[in-house]
């Protein structure tokens, strides 16, 4: 399908993720893996996901080729505990490792009521969103951190040390689609500081520091040696510190200032770790209400209290016309993917 708006051309979710897998399977991605990671740039991209949709190729392509992670990965999934799956992605992509270990989560999950899987030796360089949305849709909920590398400064401190780290979490709902946030611990995501970068749009107050340590609302200084800021201040930096712990002491993996791609020119994505905990709620709740149904009061008295848009809701509004009328590529992305269908 294609339908031509602006300067902007909308694709069908299946043309797209057939044409990522193939410049994927072209930089060294076995097809499993070119499969999963197309699915999910382009997933990303139906979901409004700028930062990490289509805006990932470059930089995945630009990583396999500068040889900082295998594309042809094959993860190893460990029974480590009755309630803990671990899975050694091999230096591969994340999402495959999750793909992997998935199924003895769900078991885990289901038979015991809770359950975690903690991934490590493993690249992330997507959106988070697309990892916990799929346990709320089968009825669990589920919370997942990610570190990445050094670009956050801890409160009080006076260079990088955390990653931007996001936290997303999933629940069901009784009359809708999941409940779904997705949010950086930083006050903006990197991917988004590149982009105001590209755009030579200027950052409000607050987003980062140069290179000397000085506050500024200029994108590139921030990327060129300068730093972004942890979102609320020490409560933020707290819950980065916390994705840190979970990300890479609990899982075997490296702390985001650990992660040194300097032998490797071209490399982008955090080769680092990732924790999920799925939480079964029917699990000896017959006594109580079903979570969907409280999650659908609480959703109700927010909306009584006057809020008009919950988390979650821009994103299934972008999958809503996505699907309705395809994905839209702009002109210069679609340059781009040409360029790498041919490099
Ligand atoms: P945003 O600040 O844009 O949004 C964070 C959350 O808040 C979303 O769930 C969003 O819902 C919701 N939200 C935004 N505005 C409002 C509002 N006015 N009222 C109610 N809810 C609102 O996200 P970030 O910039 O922090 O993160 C962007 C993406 O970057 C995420 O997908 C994240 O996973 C990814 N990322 C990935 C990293 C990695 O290492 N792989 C590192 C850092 C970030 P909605 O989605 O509907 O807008
Ligand atoms: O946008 O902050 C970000 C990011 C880091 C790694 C992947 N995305």
């Amino acid at each position: 399908m294609e339908n031509h708006i602006e300067d902007s051309t909308r694709f069908s979710f299946d043309a797209l993720t057939k044409r990522l897998s193939a410049i994927l399977r072209r930089h060294g991605c076995s097809q499993t893996v070119a499969d999963i990671l197309a699915n999910n740039c382009v997933s990303a991209e139906r979901d409004g996901a700028e930062s990490h949709g289509l805006f990932r190729m470059a930089g995945y392509v630009s990583t396999l080729k500068s040889g900082w992670v295998d594309g042809k990965a094959v993860p190893q999934v460990e029974d480590a505990a009755p309630g803990l799956v671990r899975v050694d992605a091999q230096n591969g992509f994340t999402q495959p490792a999750l793909m992997a270990g998935r199924p003895l989560l769900v078991e885990k999950a289901t038979r015991n009521g809770i359950a975690a899987i903690a991934i490590r030796n493993s690249h992330h360089f997507a959106a988070l969103s697309l990892d916990v949305e799929p346990f709320a849709q089968e009825g669990f909920v589920a919370l997942s951190v990610i570190n990445s590398m050094a670009s956050v400064v801890p409160h009080g401190g006076r260079r990088a040390v955390f990653g931007t780290n996001p936290i997303a979490f999933a629940a069901p709902r009784a009359n809708g689609l999941p409940l779904v946030f997705d949010q950086a611990t930083s006050v903006m995501a990197h991917g988004d500081v590149k982009i105001a970068a590209r755009e030579k749009k200027p950052l409000p107050a607050g987003v980062g520091v140069n290179s000397r340590g000085e506050p500024t609302t200029d994108a590139a200084e921030i990327i060129a040696g300068g730093a972004l800021l942890p979102f609320g201040g020490h409560k933020g930096s707290a819950l980065s510190l916390m994705v840190e712990i979970l990300c890479a002491a609990l899982v075997g993996g490296k702390f985001s200032h650990e992660v040194d791609w300097s032998s490797h020119p071209g490399a982008q994505t955090p080769h680092t770790g990732q924790t999920i905990i799925v939480i079964d709620p029917r699990a000896g709740a017959q006594a109580i209400a079903p979570l969907a149904m409280r999650v659908e009061e609480l959703i109700a008295e927010m909306r009584d209290a006057g809020t008009d848009r919950l988390p979650g809701e821009r994103r299934q509004a972008a999958r809503a016309q996505s699907d309705r009328d395809g994905i839209a590529v702009s002109t210069a992305m679609q340059d781009s993917l040409r360029a790498l269908e041919m490099e």
